[in-house]
């Protein structure tokens, strides 16, 4: 892996075998992911007939109710099981089996033993109720964790005087935000954002995220005016001068994404990404010769990583901060004109510098938990100069969105608004492209950190669907208003895709 970090050959074996090992990685990661999901395995129905939550990630404090006339019906804790009760007491219940905390086996939720209260956090609930099918481990817990050990019919009236409102929480106690659960849960940990939605998850809970993004490129553009190719040229009369004439440009993005709840105000998250990137262009070599397609610019490796935490302020909003290490390479190279030149700056992989990114998040759900709404800065503060001595602009984004629960998909309308300062400092190695030392050089829009940064508008539409720990969401959209600094190529389309899984 350390390959691709430093200055590579144009050779793709390097390349390639960087791209089977992190796509590995993350196999290997998912995998993993679903073995241990596996090794828990609960009965189905999988989805709480209340919520919706997901019963696997919710093993410890599931039940199962089957009534006389045949019928079955799962939830995720005994908070859903009174409500569930309370809706059909028309119906009799022949068996009602709960979870033994210790070893997730159903057992007799009568004969258990309960606990109500202690420090372990509940289940739908601000008062936890845990059942055991041996009083002699309830006792362990409320050593470890505090609590009262109870009954059946104990735990139960205090499930049900939180589904009716008469004690601690809020929205008939659905604790929504608050412990990052719910039916909603699905809509604030949506893996199919663009930009990542800073949560926290309880303590002891993982979640896995590959993303794949696709970004396009395509005309130039100046200011808020496209400018056609006509218009960039080579010693001739054209507004803009220079030799290479960027056409379009792609950008691919292989992101992994792990976060774990250390406790159920913390979560910590680290980012890795594999990014590939190609850039069409003209060459224009002065008025008497004919305009030629170049060879593609290519550059291909690992990008910056991230670590972040993220703390959870209240029911609806959350702070984080981000550190983003110059894991990137600055120094990737590319052929023009058979030479081998520093590549301009948009086809770098990392910043080179060490960036703090702090971010406010708010989310809000209806108290149906069918809406989910929200929205997210975040500002990239780029600390000092990298050591080529230059730094991407810092930048603000701020993001908002409306989501709408479908059963088991949800579907979201975003915006998102991003501001970047051009870039500062030069690396003197691009600086030969635009302004040759030796008589050769290759003056291309990219290669000037003038033409860098300005602001834009994106509108972006999208789905999801979720089955059991797994999520799958696909996201596409444009920019609905770009104003770039200086001659850029400007952004057409962007895409996508998100697989995530929860333990
Ligand atoms: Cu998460």
């Amino acid at each position: 892996m350390t390959s691709s970090f430093g200055k590579r050959p144009f050779g793709h074996h390097g390349m390639s075998r960087t791209i089977v090992a992190f796509l590995l990685m993350i196999l290997g990661s998912l995998v993993a992911a679903a073995s241990f999901a596996a090794a828990g395995a609960v009965e189905g129905p999988q989805a709480c007939g209340q919520c919706g939550m997901d019963r696997t990630v919710f093993a410890q404090s599931r039940m199962l109710i089957s009534y006389t006339d045949g019928t079955t019906v799962g939830v995720c804790s005994l908070h859903c099981a009174a409500a569930e009760l309370k809706q059909n007491r028309g119906k009799h219940v022949k068996a009602l089996m709960v979870a033994d905390y210790p070893t997730k086996e159903l057992t007799d939720a009568k004969s258990a033993v309960w606990v109500v209260g202690g420090s372990k956090q509940g289940v739908m609930t601000s008062v936890a109720k845990w059942a055991f099918a041996k009083e002699e481990d309830a006792g362990k817990f409320v050593q470890e964790y505090g609590g009262k050990l109870t009954s059946f019919e104990h735990a139960m009236k205090t499930a049900e005087g939180e589904a009716s409102g008469a004690s601690g929480t809020k929205h008939g106690g659905h604790s929504h935000t608050g412990h990052g659960m719910g039916p909603g849960s699905q809509m604030l940990f949506n893996p199919g954002f663009g930009d990542d939605i800073y949560h926290t998850h309880p303590a002891g809970m993982w979640m896995v995220t590959y993303k794949f993004m696709h970004m396009n490129m395509d005309g130039l553009r100046d200011g808020t005016t496209n400018v056609d190719q006509d218009s960039v040229g080579f010693k001739r009369p054209t507004p803009y001068t220079y030799m290479m004439i960027p056409t379009s440009m792609t950008m691919d993005m292989h992101m992994l994404m792990l976060m774990y709840g250390v406790t159920d105000r913390f979560t910590l998250m680290t980012m890795a990404n594999y990014q590939s990137n190609k850039m069409e262009m003209l060459m224009d070599m002065g008025p008497k010769k004919p305009i030629t397609r170049e060879d593609p610019m290519r550059t291909e490796g690992l990008g910056d990583i991230e670590l972040r935490g993220i703390y959870k302020i209240n029911e609806h909003l959350a702070g984080s901060l981000g550190l983003s290490l110059p894991a990137g390479s600055i120094s990737e190279t590319v052929i023009m004109m058979k030479k081998e030149y520093r590549a301009p700056y948009d086809m770098q992989l990392g910043s080179g510098s060490y960036d703090l990114k702090p971010a406010i998040t708010y989310n809000g759900l209806s108290d149906d938990a069918l809406w989910n709404w929200g929205a997210q800065a975040m500002y990239t503060w780029h600390t000092a100069k990298n050591r080529n001595d230059w730094s991407f602009g810092d930048s603000l984004k701020v993001s908002g969105w409306l989501q709408r629960a479908l059963g088991p998909a949800t579907t979201w309308l975003r915006l998102a608004y991003n501001n970047t300062e051009r870039i500062t400092g030069q690396d003197a190695e691009i600086e030969k492209l635009i302004h040759p030392v030796t008589g050769m050089g290759a003056p291309t829009p990219d290669a000037d950190p003038r033409n860098y940064g300005g602001q834009r508008l994106d509108g972006a539409l999208g789905a999801s669907y979720q089955r059991g720990p797994f999520s799958l969401g696909v996201e596409g959209g444009l920019p609905v208003y770009q104003k770039l600094n200086g001659l850029q190529l400007k952004t057409t389309w962007f895409l996508n895709v998100g697989l995530q899984m929860m333990f």
